[in-house]
This record gives structure tokens, C-alpha cells and sequence, in this order.
């Protein structure tokens, strides 16, 4: 295939501006010339895409379907610009036509199709699949409105909606020739089918219509061409006015809302679940659509051989989101396909996966069967089938253990538990980080581990060096490459080739060099958006992810206030100047979460209004943390900021992300840190707090007395008398009240300081004090970035995907022409 040149993208984006807007170069505003430099873009990759699938035709090759409510994709046209290696054409072409090439490339909306580390993760895998060659198929919804966009007033967080279709959508092929009609609610019914006996079918269902919408996803220097595939609801067209009767139309009226409804908006309370009817709705929705259309050309190409089927088809269930597609594949194997139930059970298992993503208990998924039942009649059926089955089993296992029997059941206490239902239907069961899989081996599903030892494996996560190194960090890359090549892009292990220049003083300058640009393009973009000045030569010390308590953002303030005070008390104190960055977005009902967001400002505000700090700490708190801003933020980072409760967090990949661009962890040992240490050694990373275990125990004992380290750390009274004492607003000082009783006595009927904040906090002050003296010695520092990122390779998350591909799904590569 002919490679796209300078000439072809000059008069693509012409004529495109000349056919889609009645435009010229000259006259066409940033977002007409990005969506025609798109347009001719996709253009170009069509022919891969096609060849691609008449390949996997030809060849009937295995196919992974990832299945995930969640695709955090970022923005995707700088991403295929370096992945089919068109940068330069790109740069030339649009020089040339005196268009400045950032101008274009913000002008594109960072879809927000995800809440965070699920749904980015989601996004790195799809990259490296399509890198690595392996044909695969994102499967997801098609959300209108992704996760909402955070704005900040007076100190506040305020969501606005996120409409990212507006400006149209240059990247999805709409596909209604491949369109699926599916069925909610309704009575289920046994009717006569074509072999003379009975099957079940739902009588009287509501119907919505999913319409396929496919991106591509384009790998690293290959021709592969995999698909995003997300379905959009639309109502089934009822309206035949011959027929109308009064029934029908408010039938009709009911599918239209529901349609409308179903693919509207991204449910944004990660980690947290609310039992929404609609979610359920959501979910059922894809996974009925994805396998419907898997079995479809299954057949058309294997006829009724559906016993091949996971020797053809891999489902990866991205967390228990969509774990109904276990029940789903049985219904269509047995009610549409008319297969018995043992051998629909033995292809269900043997071709579906589970990922375990969390253990906070609150993010369980659990159905009210009340709803569950009404919603999906059909469904429950076999899900109490298949329980039924589990619990007979079970009783085999253990006789007669009914207390044993109702923890591990699917269906008990009027619920269905989606966790369960996965394990059971699934050969494989991963967690995403080392300590994350032994926590679901030995606690959190012992039970289930003693039954199914060998379906439980580790898969630790990873990140896609292309769009974490290569793209975001140009400067970086370049330095890379001018030292040990460019083979590091597909074989980041290559990076250990940088391990003997962490010492030498003529590298070290260069990498230094490097991370200082980037501090200064970050300086200069937050003076341009924010009109805030930070000053390149502090300190950047960032703590970018979801709003959460376990994470404790609130820790990171609390030594800020800590540094704050201490200043004041003695203004001569040697301190490295410091910039601590934050950015978050809270789940709109997450109260607790949102009061820290505004303690974060005000304590920014504090810093900001008083001189005696000037030009030494700086807090800024960037709004509307996404894909695109953590590429800027990435870059120019220091220390990293990685201090969850020891236990609590799964794996983390922005660990992975800042650690790759040669940033220092503070952090714990907890989810991938952990692995992180192994890598880089404990000279090149800052290791604080209370390990798992420890937690765990303490937790345990109940003695955790909080008021006991109030009276006997200093440092610790002075922060929590800042929250009360009227420092931080002199209006209103119970503002943070609630976070000095959640610390001390317990907020709420919660137990006080949950996730051990105050217990972690002396120990991280000490390792802040570690770093502080680290920074003030160049060559030192020098040497454990280097070493970051020389021992990233690990976390690439083509080591992931190819584990997966060997250990879980059993799939080849495949080369494209
Ligand atoms: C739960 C819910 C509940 C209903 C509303 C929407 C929603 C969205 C997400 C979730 C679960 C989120 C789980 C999650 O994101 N876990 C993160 O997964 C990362 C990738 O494996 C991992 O690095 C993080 O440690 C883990 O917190």
C-alpha cells in the first residue's frame, strides 16, 4: 500500500475543507482544519482497516473481544499520526500550508469515555494489540456525553456536561448494516421452534435497536488495523401509521426514551455503585449486541459448530461490568441455537474471562433480583440455572455447609452478585497487580481460590510506551533514540540500555535538560490557561488521578499545610522550592471527596496570599484532569505521588506512566510500587508507610487511636488545628470541621481516619524530607530518574497483552500485507 506523502495530506485537507465546509486554509477555523486532517487521515488507514478483516476472514483467525463499559481512549489523531509513522509527512504538509500543527491537534475533543484507570487501561491494551498483531475488538457503548467536564468555582468542583459529539466525529464508521435489536422486560414464554421441541423466548419485551459505531485502532509500525466497536442505542422504527393502535404507540413512546436514555451518559462514580436501573440496562445492552454479532458470523462461518467457539473467540471481561455476558452466551446458545445446557456451559466457560479490578467492597457489583428479574426475565432464569447448579456442586464439594454455601452463591440475600457469576463462568480469573492477586487469592475470594486454584493468575497492568513515551515526551524519546535507537518503541526492556549512563555526567546533563524543557512547556501552558506562574526550577510534584479517600490526596495536603506551618515557624528553613500539582475529578455525589478538592484551593489560596512563603511552596489544583492533560503533566514531573493505603489500590498505572518519564515515586507499597521497587531498586524510589499487612492488622485489632498521635505529634495537632482554627477561612471556620472529625473521632458513624492517614503521616514526612535532600543533590537525582526510566520496561503494556495472549486467551499474531 502506498504510503500517505506530504502531497496527499496537502490536498486531502483542501479538499476536504473544500467539499465538508465551503472553506479555505485561510478562512477555516482549528476545528475544520482538524476534522479535514482527520477525515484524510482515516481515509488513508480504511485500506489497512480492510485489509486487516479480509485477513482475519481469510485466515479464520481467533479473535479477543475485550469487553469494558469503559474505553479511555484520549484524543486519536496524534496517536495514529505516530503510529503510522506520518509525523514528519504531517509536520511538512501543514507547514506548507501555514497551519500551526498544535493549533490542530487541541482543537480535537479528548473523548472522556472512561472514569480512569479501568477505562485507560482498556485504551492501552487496545494499542498494544494492534502493535503486537493480535486481532481483537474493543466492545463498549457509545456514550454521548462521556465523563463530565470539571470546572472549578470559588474552590469548588461544578460539572458540566461533556458533549463530545458536537463537533462531529471523524473517527467512527457508522455500521447499520450490522444493527441488533434488543429485548427488556416482557413475559417469558416457551414456544414450539423449527426442531419440534419447546424453547423459551420473551413475549411483549421492550425493543431498542444497537447500532455498531467502529474506530480504528492502529498499531505501532504494522498494517494491523483492529476495531473499536461501540454500540449506540436508537428505537426500533415502530411507526407504521396503517396499524397504529393506542398500545403501540405508547409502546413506541417508551422505546424512543429508552433509546435515548441508554447510550446517553457514562455512569462517573467510579469505584462506587449506585444499583441504577439504567446501568443495568446499559450493560445488557452492549453484551447482548457484541455476542449476538460474534455468533452471527460465527455461523456464517463454521456453520453450527458452536463447541469451536472458544478455539475462535475470546471474551475478556474488563471487571464485572459486563460479566452478564456469561448469561447472555448461554440464552443464545440454548434459546436461540436450540444447544443443551452442559455444552452451552462448557463453550461459555471455556470462552470467557474475568479481570478483577478492585476489592473496595463498595464497588461491588450487586443486583436487587427484583430488578435484575424484572428487567431481564430471561436472564435470571438462567442465572438461578446456573447458581442452582453452582450451589448442587458446592454441596458435593463440602456436604452439607449452608453458611459456606450462601457466601459463595450467585443468587443469595434477594441479590445477584456479578463477582460471583463471573468467577464461576469464567476459566480465568486475574487481578492486575502481584500484592492485588494474592489479596484475591488468600482474602478477599479464598473461598473461591480453594475451589478453582488454577483458574487464579496475576497479570500485571501496563501502559503503551507509544502515547506515554514516544508521543507525549518528544524531547525524552529523542534523547532515547539518539542513545540506544528506536527499538525501544516496540521492546521497552530495550530502556535497560540506559541503566550504565545513569552515572555518567554527560548523559545526566542531557536528560536533566530535557525534563527542564518539558517543566517549562508545562509553566508555560499553565500560565497561558490558568494565568497562574509557577516557577520551572522548583520542585514539580504531582498528584494526578481519581478523587478518592483511599488515595489520599488528603495526606499530600496535610503535608503541605505541615510544610506551610513550618516555614512560618522558622523562615530561614533550607527547603528545595516545591510546586505541588493536583488534579481530580470527584464523583459528583461524593461529598467527602468534593470538601477535599475545596480544602486543596483554599490551601492554595492561603499559600498564594502570604509573602512569607513566596517563591517556596506553591499548591495549584488544575481543573478537568483527562488523557490530554496528563500527557502535558507526565512529562514534567519530578516526584511522583503514589500514597494509597497499603492494600487499597489495585495496581495504579500512573505510577507506571511518571515513572516511565523518569519522575521519582514517593509512594507505598502498594498495587504495581510494589513491583516498581523490584525494577528500580530502593536507591531510586521513596518507599513510606505502613505495608498491607500491617494495615490489615491494625485494622483488625480495632486499637487504632488516632487522638493518641493528635497528642503526641506535634506536627500532626498544628495540621489539624489549621482545618478548625480559622487559617484557611476566616468567614467559616467549621468549612473543614468534618474532615477534623473524620481524622479524630469518626465522621458520620464511620470508624475515625479510615484509611490511616494520620499513622502514615510521619513517616511520609520523613520520606518527603528524603526527597528534599535527594533534589539538592544534582548528580544523585540525576541518577534516579535515569534509572526510572531505564527499569520502566517492565510496565509496557505489550509485556501485559502478550501474557494475556499466551497465558489466558491462547492467541497468535497475525501479519498483515
Ligand atoms: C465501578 C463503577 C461502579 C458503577 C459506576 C461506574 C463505575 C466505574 C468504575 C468502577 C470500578 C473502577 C475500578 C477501577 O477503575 N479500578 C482501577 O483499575 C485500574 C486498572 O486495573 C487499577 O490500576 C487501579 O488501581 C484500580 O483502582
Amino acid at each position: 500500500m502506498q504510503k500517505l506523502s506530504k502531497e496527499d495530506i496537502k490536498s486531502g485537507v483542501v479538499e476536504m475543507l473544500r467539499t465538508a465546509y465551503r472553506k479555505t486554509v485561510a478562512t477555516a477555523t482549528p476545528q475544520q482544519i482538524y476534522n479535514a486532517l482527520a477525515l484524510t487521515i482515516k481515509e488513508y488507514v480504511s485500506e489497512h482497516w480492510i485489509a486487516t478483516h479480509e485477513h482475519f476472514d481469510k485466515a479464520d483467525v481467533k479473535i479477543v473481544y475485550y469487553l469494558s463499559m469503559e474505553f479511555l481512549m484520549g484524543r486519536f489523531m496524534g496517536n495514529a499520526i505516530l503510529n503510522l509513522s506520518l509525523q514528519d509527512a504531517v509536520k511538512e504538509a501543514l507547514a506548507e500550508l501555514e497551519i500551526d500543527i498544535n493549533l490542530a491537534e487541541e482543537a480535537e475533543h479528548d473523548p472522556g469515555l472512561g472514569n480512569g484507570g479501568l477505562g485507560r487501561l482498556a485504551a492501552c491494551f487496545l494499542d498494544s494489540l494492534s502493535t503486537l498483531g493480535y486481532p481483537a475488538y474493543g466492545c463498549g457503548i457509545r456514550y454521548h456525553f462521556g465523563i463530565f467536564e470539571q470546572h472549578i468555582e470559588d474552590g469548588y468542583q461544578v460539572e458540566k456536561p461533556d458533549n463530545w459529539l458536537h463537533y462531529g466525529d471523524p473517527w467512527g464508521v457508522r455500521r447499520e448494516e450490522y444493527a441488533k435489536e434488543i429485548q427488556f422486560g416482557g413475559r417469558v414464554v416457551s414456544i414450539k421452534g423449527d426442531d419440534g421441541e419447546y424453547h423459551f423466548t420473551l413475549e411483549n419485551a421492550q425493543t431498542v435497536l444497537a447500532v455498531p459505531y467502529d474506530y480504528p485502532v492502529v498499531g505501532y509500525e504494522t498494517n494491523m488495523v483492529n476495531t473499536l466497536r461501540l454500540w449506540d442505542a436508537e428505537p426500533v422504527n415502530r411507526f407504521d401509521l396503517q396499524s397504529f393502535n393506542e398500545g403501540q404507540y405508547e409502546r413506541s413512546v417508551a422505546e424512543q426514551n429508552l433509546a435515548r436514555q441508554l447510550s446517553s451518559v457514562l455512569y462517573p462514580a467510579d469505584e462506587h455503585v449506585s444499583g441504577k436501573e439504567l446501568r443495568l440496562r446499559q450493560q445488557y445492552f452492549f453484551i447482548s449486541a457484541t455476542l449476538q454479532r460474534v455468533l452471527q458470523q460465527f455461523e456464517q462461518r463454521h456453520g453450527k459448530k458452536f463447541e469451536k467457539l472458544a478455539d475462535y473467540a475470546q471474551f475478556q471481561l474488563n471487571d464485572t461490568h459486563p460479566s452478564l455476558a456469561i448469561a447472555e452466551l448461554m440464552r443464545l446458545l440454548v434459546d436461540v441455537y436450540y444447544l443443551p445446557w452442559d455444552t452451552a456451559w462448557e463453550i461459555t466457560r471455556t470462552s470467557c474471562a474475568y479481570t478483577n479490578h478492585t476489592i473496595l467492597s463498595e464497588a461491588l457489583e450487586k443486583w436487587p433480583i427484583e430488578l435484575f428479574s424484572r428487567l431481564l426475565p430471561r436472564i435470571y432464569m438462567i442465572v438461578e440455572e446456573i447458581n442452582t447448579r453452582f450451589c448442587k456442586n458446592l454441596k458435593e464439594w463440602y456436604g452439607n455447609d449452608p453458611e459456606r454455601i450462601r457466601a459463595m452463591a450467585i443468587c443469595a440475600d434477594g441479590q445477584v452478585r456479578m463477582a460471583h457469576l463471573a468467577i464461576v463462568g469464567s476459566h480465568s480469573v486475574n487481578g492486575v497487580a502481584a500484592i492485588h492477586t494474592e489479596i484475591l487469592k488468600n482474602i478477599e475470594l479464598a473461598n473461591f481460590y480453594e475451589i478453582y486454584p488454577e483458574k487464579f493468575n496475576n497479570k500485571t497492568n501496563g501502559i503503551t510506551p507509544r502515547r506515554w513515551l514516544a508521543k507525549c515526551n518528544p524531547g525524552l524519546s529523542g534523547l532515547i533514540t539518539d542513545t540506544i535507537g528506536r527499538d525501544w518503541v516496540r521492546d521497552l526492556d530495550e530502556l535497560q540500555k540506559l541503566k550504565p549512563l545513569a552515572t555518567d555526567a554527560a548523559f545526566q546533563q542531557k536528560f536533566m535538560d530535557v525534563k527542564h524543557d518539558n517543566k517549562i512547556m508545562l509553566s508555560n501552558y499553565i500560565k497561558q490557561t490558568y494565568g497562574h506562574s509557577v516557577d520551572p526550577d522548583s520542585i514539580f510534584d504531582i498528584q494526578v488521578k481519581r478523587l478518592h479517600e483511599y488515595k489520599r490526596q488528603l495526606l499530600n495536603i496535610f503535608h503541605v499545610i505541615d510544610m506551610y506551618v513550618t516555614i512560618k515557624m522558622n523562615p530561614r528553613l533550607d527547603i528545595k522550592p516545591r510546586t505541588f500539582l493536583f488534579a481530580a475529578k470527584a464523583a459528583a455525589s461524593y461529598h467527602r471527596a468534593k470538601l477535599i478538592i475545596k480544602l486543596i484551593n483554599s490551601v492554595a489560596q492561603m499559600i498564594d496570599n502570604d509573602p512569607v512563603v513566596a517563591g517556596r511552596l506553591k499548591v495549584l489544583f488544575l481543573p478537568n484532569y483527562r488523557v490530554s492533560m496528563a500527557e502535558k503533566l507526565v512529562p514534567a514531573a519530578d516526584v511522583s505521588e503514589q500514597i494509597s493505603t497499603a492494600g487499597k489500590e489495585a495496581s495504579g498505572t500512573g505510577n507506571m506512566k511518571f515513572m516511565l518519564n523518569g519522575a521519582v515515586t514517593i509512594g507505598t507499597l502498594d498495587g504495581a510500587n510494589i513491583e516498581m521497587l523490584e525494577e528500580v531498586g530502593q536507591d531510586n524510589i521513596v518507599i513510606f508507610g505502613m505495608p498491607a499487612a500491617e494495615v490489615q492488622a491494625l485494622r483488625a485489632s480495632g486499637t487504632y487511636a488516632p487522638w493518641d498521635l493528635y497528642n503526641m505529634d506535634f506536627n500532626i495537632r498544628n495540621v489539624l488545628t489549621t482545618l478548625i482554627n480559622g487559617t484557611l477561612d476566616h468567614n467559616n471556620h467549621d468549612l473543614f470541621r468534618e474532615l477534623y472529625d473524620a481524622m479524630l473521632n469518626g465522621y458520620g458513624g464511620a470508624r475515625p481516619d479510615e484509611y490511616f492517614v494520620l499513622q502514615d503521616f510521619a513517616s511520609y514526612k520523613e520520606a518527603q524530607e528524603r526527597v528534599d535532600a535527594a533534589y539538592k543533590d544534582k548528580q544523585r537525582w540525576a541518577q534516579m530518574a535515569i534509572m526510572n526510566t531505564a527499569s520502566a520496561g517492565k510496565f509496557s503494556s505489550d509485556r501485559t497483552i502478550k501474557q494475556y495472549a499466551d497465558e489466558i486467551w491462547g492467541l497468535k499474531t497475525e501479519h498483515i500485507q
